[in-house]
């Protein structure tokens, strides 16, 4: 079955909405098959967003990650990727319709509440760098 991973960015970890995120996901009928609330480390970031490594934002995109745990989170159902990026609207909140989690929760481009894998390869990629080779599973 097909599988995205979702992390709750530490926005919205200081603004209290895991929940609501939850929700939003449990709404659409998807299933929470694994989820943790865990440090993101340097490497990690480096290997999860190396296409943003160049960025002029990548150093506060880094800062703002490690600023709280994030919960990370694989969910799962038939069309998972590409529907979880629908609910969770465009990547500048500022221009997310209101009903997506970006466009209800979110700030703006970098405080935008949410991360979920952008294809299927992806998904596999951040299920492999969060779920198969962090210690503490
Ligand atoms: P998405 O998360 O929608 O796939 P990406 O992969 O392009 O978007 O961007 C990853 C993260 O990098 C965004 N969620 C945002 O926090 C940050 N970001 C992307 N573009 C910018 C930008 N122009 N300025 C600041 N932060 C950005």
């Amino acid at each position: 079955m097909e599988q995205t991973v979702v992390l709750v960015k530490p926005d919205a970890v200081k603004k209290q909405v895991i929940g609501k995120i939850i929700t939003y996901l449990e709404n659409a009928h998807f299933h929470l098959v694994a989820g943790k609330f865990t440090r993101l480390t340097d490497e990690i970031i480096d290997r999860w967003y190396k296409h943003h490594q160049d960025k002029p934002f990548f150093p506060e995109l880094k800062k703002f990650m490690m600023e709280t745990p994030v919960m990370a989170m694989i969910w799962e159902g038939e069309g998972v990727v590409a529907k979880v990026r629908e609910i969770c609207g465009p990547t500048d909140s500022l221009k997310a319709p209101k009903g997506t989690i970006r466009g209800d929760l979110g700030t703006d481009i970098q405080y935008n509440v949410v991360h979920a894998s952008e294809d299927e390869e992806n998904a596999k990629r951040e299920i492999g760098l969060l779920f198969e080779l962090t210690p503490q599973g």
